[in-house]
């Protein structure tokens, strides 16, 4: 039987192992500012893998209020052939805000990249999480900790976004490198920013608008181009479309991948020692490993040269990686 290109990249994300015998879901963390669509990315892929439209995570079309999501949840999500979860689960954050005391403070980014943070705990704008917290997790291991970090930034306003998100966003991103996780952006909203890709998503690598937008976000945000991944997520559909679910099955494959390199790196430098040690261990590990071993995202990759033929090399980049799914320009 011939499998679609969208039943063989969801095959490769079940099959994914943890490279690390104690921890059985590789965690990903999805941050960015409010209303970006954090929440409907984690929708969307639990959509594909569901069958049809779903909403664990909840999804707010106005946010004047600030950010709709106000708590930390950890969602898994059903295999959708099994009884059982699949091998990672995302992080859902409260989005980020300009003004100081409004959206989630970005030291508790920082603490839910170490693991410090428990599902459930509501995020309070005004002061980060601490041990007095009931939500706070004091010893974190290798399984709680984050081991890919996803910005997720609307395509729409990345041009716009005020310096002090920026800043917040580079801070985190700062620490993350400082840990060796891998980054990548989602760069969500593309059918509302090119009118040619919103009708045909298969454009999405020719249309110069999104290489426009994806050049912005990687001179703002410092990541190299092949490390954005211009998605849409389900925000108006009743039932999947092939061609949303390739972009995002295809941004998945490249973030778990990089997710696991990071688990089997932690693994091997002795960062899995279960709790009460894993702190004080951990922070002098990694003092010791940060220059030898430079796992950051930027180890893998090169931005592409610019111009027309950009597009192309990004493309071709990505389909030469070990999960060939996005569409060809
Ligand atoms: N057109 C379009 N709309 C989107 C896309 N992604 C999200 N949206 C819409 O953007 C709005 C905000 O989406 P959310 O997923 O709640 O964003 P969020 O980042 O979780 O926001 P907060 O939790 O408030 O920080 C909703 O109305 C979504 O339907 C997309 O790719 N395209
Ligand atoms: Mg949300």
């Amino acid at each position: 039987m011939v499998h679609s290109q969208r039943d063989q990249s969801k095959d490769q994300l079940r099959k994914i192992k943890p490279s690390c015998p104690t921890v059985r879901q590789l965690r990903i963390l999805v941050h960015g500012p409010v209303g970006a669509g954090k929440s409907s990315f984690t929708n969307s892929i639990d959509s594909i893998f569901q069958g049809r439209m779903m909403a664990g995570a909840a999804v707010e079309s106005a946010n004047a209020d600030g950010s709709f999501t106000k708590r930390f949840q950890i969602l898994n999500i059903n295999d959708g052939q099994h009884e059982s979860f699949l091998p990672f689960a995302f992080c859902d954050t409260m989005g980020l805000e300009n003004e100081p005391e409004k959206g989630v403070v970005a030291e508790d980014l920082v603490k839910v990249l170490k693991g410090h943070i428990r599902d459930g705990y509501m995020f309070n704008p005004t002061k980060s999480c601490s041990d007095k917290d009931q939500g706070y997790n004091s010893y974190p291991t290798l399984a709680d900790r984050i081991h890919c970090m996803i910005c997720v930034i609307p395509s729409t306003t990345i041009s716009m976004m005020e310096d002090d998100i920026i800043k917040k966003m580079r801070s985190v991103r700062a620490k993350a490198a400082d840990m060796r996780v891998p980054q990548v952006v989602v760069l969500t909203k593309i059918d509302m920013a090119c009118q040619n890709v919103a009708k045909d998503l298969q454009l999405v690598y020719k249309s110069k608008t999104i290489r426009k937008r994806m050049e912005e976000c990687s001179n703002r945000l410092g990541v190299p181009l092949n490390c954005i991944f211009p998605i849409k997520n389900y925000h108006e559909e009743i039932a999947l479309k092939n061609d949303v679910d390739v972009l995002l099955l295809s941004a998945m494959n490249f973030i778990l991948n990089f997710a696991n390199d990071h688990l089997a790196a932690a693994s091997r430098d002795g960062l899995d020692f279960g709790p009460r040690m894993s702190l004080a261990r951990d922070l002098s590990s990694m003092e010791h490993s940060s220059s030898s071993m430079e796992h950051d995202v930027n180890f893998r990759s090169q931005a592409p040269s610019g111009g027309d033929t950009g597009n192309r090399s990004d493309s071709s980049k990505r389909q030469s990686a070990s999960f060939p799914v996005v569409p060809r320009p």
